[in-house]
C-alpha cells in the first residue's frame, strides 16, 4: 500500500535530523496530560504518533511534567500558568496553544479545542514553524462545520468520483471501521464536526437506517466520530410513516404522522444519545415531501422539528426545490428563481432548531453562478450554505479544479441585505441576523479509493473545505501553502509549482466549458464531457436558448424572467444592466448577440473562441508544470497525477473543439484568428 496517497496531508513525514528537530525534539520529547477523556485522548494519540513518525521515537506520555520541556494537554478548568481569559468570550471549541518557559501549553475550551489544538500543533510541525515562542488563540468562525455523503447502501456514490463508499457494500455496513476512523482523522484535523452518513435521496433501504436493522451500525460509526468531536447525522426520507409505518400519510399536521416520528426518534436516540439530526430533501427531484398534502416547507420542517427538540437535534432541510418536469418550449418558469419563491414567503415560521440548506448558486455547482439570492433574505430563519466538494459538474476529479477560489468569491459576496457589508460569511456564521444556528455545510469528495479523492490534487478541495470554513477570512494562498507542505514536504519548487497549478485551475476549467456563466453543455446524466445541447430541450430548466443570432438568460426584470429582483437593490441594479453586469455572468442574466462587446472589449463569440483555445493550451501548461516535479513527488503520487492531468488536456480539446464548432456552425461568424474550428 502507498502510504503517502493515504495519508493525505497527515503524512507525519520522518524529518532529517536538521535545525529544526534538533531545536524542537527536547520539546516534543513528552506528552503531559492529566485527564485523558474521550477527546483529550484522541488528541494525544495523534500527537504520540505524529511525533514518532516524524521524530523517530514514541514521546513519554506522563499524567504529571517532570518540569522539564513537554507538551502539556489541558482545559481551561485546570490549574495553569497562562491567562486564558481570552477564550472566556469565545465559543466551546475554542484553543490556545501557547510556550511558556520550555513547555508547550495545548489549552482547549472544552475537550474538543485540545484535540482542535493537537491538530494544529502537528500542522505546524509538519511545516517547520518556531515553536518555541508561541501564542496562538483560534476560535471557528462557523459553528455547524459539515460534510454530507451521498452514500448509498449498495455502495455506490451519487456523484462520487473517489471509487466506492467507505461506509456500505451490498446493503450492509462494511465494518471498516479503521478507514472510518482515518477518516475522522481528516475531517477533525480540518474542524469538520458534522457528518451525514447517507444520501439526501433516500431510497428503500437506506429509509432503514432510522430502523432496528440498521441503528445498532450507525451507533458504531457515530461512536468512532464522536471521539474525534463530529456529529453524526442521517438523511431521512420525508414518507418514512407510510414506508416504515403503516400509515397511509406522511402529512406534517396529521396526529398520527406526528406521534410516529416522535417515536421513531426516541428510538433513534436510544442507540445515539448524541445524535445529530436528519437532513431532507423534500419535494425536490421527485422526493416526497409536504407538498403532496397542501402543506408548507415550514409545516414539513417543523413538524421534524418538534420529534427532535426534546434531545436537542437538529432539521437541516434542503432548499433545492424546484420544477424539474419543466417544458421547456416555456421561456416564463425559471428554475433559478425557485428556491427564493418557495421559501422567503416562509421567513419566521420555521422553528429553532431547523436550518435551511442552500445552495451556493440558484441553480447546482456550475463552474460560474452568481450567489443565491436567498442569503440574508430570511432574516427570521437559520440558514447554513451548502457547497459541493464533489466535482459533478467541475471535471470530476479527472480534471483540476481547486475549489477553494470559487468558494471564497462566494463567501466574500456582498448581498447589502443590511447595507453595505452584508457578505454571505457574515449571514452564514450567523454574525449579521444572530441565527440560533447556523455555518456552512458540503457534499463529500471522497470515496473507498486509496488516495481517497481519486485525484491526488483534489485532496486540496477536501482539506481547503474545512480550513476555509473554520476561518472564512484565511487567504487561499494561506491554505493551499499549508496543504502543499502538509502533503508533498517543503521543497519551495514543489511549493510554488503546485500553488501556481492549483490558483489557475478553476478560471481554466471556466475557460474551455461552457461560457460567461451560462452554465450545463453537459452531457445528460452523468454530467461529464461537452454537450452542448444536452438540455436544451429536456425537463430541467437548464437552458442556454442559443440560436443564430445570439445566446443567453433573460432574467431582467425588465422584460426577462424577473430573477435579478430576488436581488437587494445594489445587486438587482448591477445584474439588470447590460453595462454593469460582470463579464463573467452575463449569459446568465441577458440573452445577448453573439457581436456584443463585452468590457473585456472582445465580442461574445470570439471571447468563445478565444477563451476555449487558451484553456487547451492551459491545459497542456499544467502537464508540463507537473512535469517539472518528476523526481520531487514520490512515484506512485506523481505518475497518478500525471496521468489525470493528460486525461484532462486530451479531455479539454474535446471540450474547445464541440464548444467553438458549435458557436462557429450557429453564428456562421468566424474566429478572427482563424484557428481550426470544425
Ligand atoms: C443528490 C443535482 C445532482 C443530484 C443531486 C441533487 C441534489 O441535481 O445531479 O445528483 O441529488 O443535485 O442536490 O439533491
Amino acid at each position: 500500500m502507498n502510504k503517502s496517497e493515504y495519508a493525505a496531508w497527515l503524512q507525519y513525514a520522518p524529518k532529517e535530523k536538521n535545525h529544526w528537530v534538533k531545536k524542537h525534539e527536547t520539546l516534543l520529547s513528552q506528552i503531559v496530560v492529566s485527564n485523558e477523556s474521550l477527546l483529550i485522548h484522541s488528541a494525544r494519540q495523534e500527537l504520540s504518533r505524529g511525533f514518532k513518525s516524524m521524530l523517530g521515537s514514541e514521546p513519554a506520555v506522563s499524567a504529571e511534567s517532570d518540569g522539564g520541556s513537554g507538551v502539556i494537554l489541558a482545559t481551561i478548568h485546570e490549574q495553569l500558568p497562562v491567562d486564558t481569559s481570552e477564550l472566556g468570550s469565545l465559543n466551546d471549541e475554542s484553543y490556545m496553544i501557547q510556550t511558556v518557559d520550555n513547555s508547550l501549553y495545548l489549552i482547549g475550551k472544552s475537550e474538543k479545542g485540545v484535540l482542535y489544538a493537537a491538530f494544529h500543533l502537528l500542522r505546524l510541525i509538519q511545516q517547520e514553524k518556531d515553536l518555541l515562542s508561541l501564542t496562538v488563540i483560534e476560535a471557528p468562525v462557523n459553528q455547524i462545520r459539515m460534510i454530507n455523503h451521498w452514500d448509498n447502501m449498495d455502495g455506490s456514490i451519487e456523484r462520487g468520483y473517489a471509487g466506492k463508499s467507505i461506509f456500505y457494500k451490498d446493503y450492509q455496513f462494511i465494518g471498516d471501521w479503521t478507514r472510518i476512523k482515518d477518516y475522522a482523522r481528516l475531517l477533525a484535523s480540518v474542524g469538520i464536526n458534522a457528518v451525514s452518513i447517507n444520501n439526501v435521496n433516500v431510497h428503500e433501504i437506506e429509509t432503514k437506517l432510522i430502523t432496528s436493522v440498521y441503528l445498532p451500525d450507525v451507533a458504531k460509526v457515530a461512536e468512532i466520530f464522536r471521539a474525534y468531536g463530529i456529529k453524526t447525522y442521517l438523511s431521512a426520507n420525508y414518507a418514512s410513516p407510510i414506508q416504515l409505518g403503516d400509515l397511509q400519510t406522511a402529512d406534517p399536521l396529521n396526529e398520527d404522522v406526528k406521534s410516529w416520528w416522535k417515536e421513531k426518534v426516541k428510538e433513534v436516540y436510544s442507540y445515539i444519545p448524541d445524535f445529530g439530526g436528519f437532513v431532507i430533501k423534500a419535494d425536490s427531484e421527485h422526493r416526497p415531501g409536504p407538498f403532496t398534502y397542501n402543506r408548507t416547507h415550514a409545516d414539513g420542517a417543523n413538524m421534524l422539528g418538534e420529534a427532535l427538540n426534546p434531545f436537542g437535534g437538529v432539521v437541516f432541510w434542503r432548499c433545492f426545490v424546484y420544477n424539474c418536469v419543466q417544458d421547456w418550449r416555456d421561456r416564463k418558469t425559471d428554475r433559478a428563481r425557485a428556491a427564493y419563491d418557495h421559501f422567503q414567503p416562509l421567513d419566521g415560521q420555521f422553528l429553532d432548531n431547523v436550518v435551511l440548506q442552500i445552495k451556493n448558486g440558484p441553480m447546482d455547482f456550475q463552474v460560474r453562478e452568481p450567489v443565491s439570492p436567498l442569503f440574508g433574505a430570511m432574516p427570521k430563519t437559520n440558514q447554513v450554505l451548502e457547497f459541493q466538494v464533489t466535482q459533478e459538474y467541475t471535471g470530476q476529479q479527472k480534471h483540476l479544479c481547486y475549489l477553494i477560489p470559487q468558494w471564497k468569491e462566494v463567501l466574500d459576496f456582498d448581498t447589502f441585505a443590511k447595507g453595505e457589508g452584508s457578505t454571505i460569511k457574515k449571514i452564514v456564521s450567523g454574525s449579521l441576523y444572530q441565527n440560533t444556528l447556523s455555518g456552512i455545510t458540503a457534499v463529500s469528495n471522497i470515496g473507498d479509493n486509496l488516495n481517497w479523492n481519486g485525484h491526488t490534487l483534489a485532496q486540496a478541495n477536501f482539506y481547503g473545505y474545512g480550513r476555509l470554513i473554520w476561518n472564512p477570512d484565511l487567504a487561499a494562498s494561506t491554505i493551499t501553502e499549508e496543504w502543499i507542505e502538509q502533503t508533498f514536504g517543503k521543497d519551495k519548487f514543489v511549493l510554488e509549482q503546485i500553488k501556481d497549478m492549483l490558483h489557475k485551475s478553476w478560471s481554466i476549467y471556466e475557460k474551455y466549458t461552457a461560457p460567461l456563466g451560462v452554465g450545463w453543455m453537459v452531457n445528460p446524466g452523468h454530467h461529464y464531457g461537452p454537450n452542448v445541447d444536452g438540455y436544451e430541450y429536456d425537463v430541467w430548466g437548464t437552458y442556454h436558448f442559443a440560436d443564430w443570432k445570439g445566446i443567453g438568460v433573460n432574467r431582467t426584470l425588465k422584460n426577462g424572467t424577473g430573477y435579478t429582483g430576488q436581488y437587494f437593490k445594489e445587486n438587482q441594479e448591477l445584474y439588470e444592466s447590460l453595462e454593469t453586469c460582470p463579464d463573467e455572468l452575463i449569459l446568465f442574466f441577458h440573452h445577448v448577440p453573439y457581436t456584443h462587446v463585452l468590457k473585456s472589449g472582445c465580442t461574445v463569440i470570439q471571447h468563445i473562441y478565444n477563451t476555449h483555445f487558451e484553456g487547451v493550451d492551459d491545459t497542456e501548461n499544467l502537464v508540463f508544470q507537473w512535469k517539472q516535479l518528476e523526481g520531487k513527488v514520490d512515484t506512485v503520487r506523481y505518475e497518478g497525477i500525471l496521468s489525470r492531468l493528460e486525461e484532462q488536456h486530451e479531455h479539454s480539446k474535446e471540450w474547445r473543439d464541440k464548444i467553438n464548432t458549435y458557436f462557429y456552425r450557429k453564428s456562421g461568424i468566424d474566429d478572427e484568428k482563424q484557428r481550426k474550428i470544425y
